[in-house]
């Protein structure tokens, strides 16, 4: 299939700035999975902020901008099992149908956790809302019908566009949904399922090193985990400090990584409320991080969560700044993966996707 392009006017010199061409990839199987409700802080929230609306209207804007839209190559187990447990990617196969065939509701979200204080952090058990409980880690994570699918197709996505990357083209969007930064390597939430940009990341660090650059509100506990201990791909993160937002456990500048990775981890938190000038003073910061790693091939966790407009978000980025943070991308020439994570305003988000991307672009 051939690459996207600003296909509107191919031939148009006016229109056709010397920027980088983009690769745009998508699948609209991301629809199957749009829980009617979750649980946040304990109370029932209808609708829920990541919804297929979210990807919908992104794709809708990109197209009306004269972009062509790729779709997704089927990747295979090989990719997936590269990052998540087998027995997790199976549990998200068959747990749900399970679930429904002994009568569950058409929502699954588990009330359940072992702690891991318990002695040898407990057990499993052959009760499914207990097996949920065991692989998801908090109750805005809902199971359906066609979450299985649409996590695949994620990650076909990223896989698609990362494979579009290794063989040439400088810069590819992966627009996927749900997000991926909070899912580890054998566990989910935080509306992820499985981790597309941690999976693109590995498949890329085959052909050298990879750092991911992660501009999401929240910490990609997630995509940090994955990577603990490999030196071969640097995890760099900026997102408001987890005394305040969630993940809440994971994200403080003391994590670092472990043995071979000892390092290559790097957390830079920010204090509720931080805008412009704060926010670029640090992703500078994480720039000279990542230039430092010299990595082959950049990928990039972009959640437009950290926006001002944002309802979910505690930064306080403007519409500037996310440009701004796109030609700092830019900056760092390297060929580089935009992959879709967060953004929760629904009704601004293809506006802020294309100033960001805008960024990138351009330079
Ligand atoms: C996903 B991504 C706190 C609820 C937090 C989950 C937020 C997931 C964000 N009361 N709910 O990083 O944009
Ligand atoms: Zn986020």
């Amino acid at each position: 299939m051939s690459t996207a392009g600003y296909g509107a006017r191919p031939t148009e010199p006016t229109e056709a700035p010397a920027v980088r061409d983009m690769t745009i990839v998508a699948d609209p199987t991301h629809r199957r999975h749009d829980p009617p409700y979750d649980l946040d802080a304990g109370q029932r929230r209808a609708p829920r902020h990541e919804r297929a609306e979210r990807v919908d209207r992104i794709e809708q804007h990109l197209h009306e901008l004269g972009w062509l839209i790729t779709d997704a190559v089927p990747s295979g187990n090989d990719p997936l099992t590269a990052v998540h447990d087998p027995d997790l990617v199976r549990f998200l196969r068959d747990g749900y149908d399970a679930w429904r065939r002994a009568g569950g509701a058409e929502v699954m979200i588990p009330d359940t956790h072992p702690s891991p204080r318990w002695a040898r952090g407990g057990r499993r058990s052959r009760s499914l809302i207990a097996e949920l409980g065991w692989w998801c880690f908090d109750t805005a994570t809902p199971l359906v019908e066609g979450s299985y699918a649409a996590a695949r197709a994620a990650v076909d996505v990223a896989v698609t566009a990362a494979d579009a990357v290794a063989s040439g083209t400088a810069l590819a969007y992966a627009l996927v949904r749900p997000p991926g930064h909070h899912a580890g390597p054998d566990y989910l939430g935080g509306f992820c399922l499985f981790n597309p940009a941690a999976v693109a990341a590995r498949r890329l660090s085959e052909g050298g090193r990879v750092a991911v650059l992660d501009v999401d509100v929240h910490h990609g506990n997630g995509t940090q985990d994955v990577f603990w201990r490999d030196p071969q791909v640097a995890y760099v993160s900026l997102h408001a400090d987890p005394d305040h937002q969630f993940p809440f456990y994971s994200g403080f500048a003391d994590e670092v990584g472990e043995g071979p990775g000892r390092g290559s981890t790097h957390n830079l938190p920010l204090a509720p409320g931080s805008g412009d000038d704060t926010y670029l003073a640090a992703l500078e910061q994480a720039a000279e991080v990542v230039d430092a790693f010299d990595p082959t091939v950049l990928v990039v966790s972009a959640g437009l969560d950290l926006a001002a407009d944002d309802p979910v978000g505690q930064l306080a980025v403007s519409d500037d700044g996310l440009e701004a943070v796109g030609r700092t991308i830019a900056a760092l020439d390297r060929p580089t993966l935009v992959v879709q994570e967060g953004g929760y305003a629904v009704d601004r988000l293809a506006e802020q996707v294309t100033r960001f991307l805008d960024g990138v672009r351009t330079g």
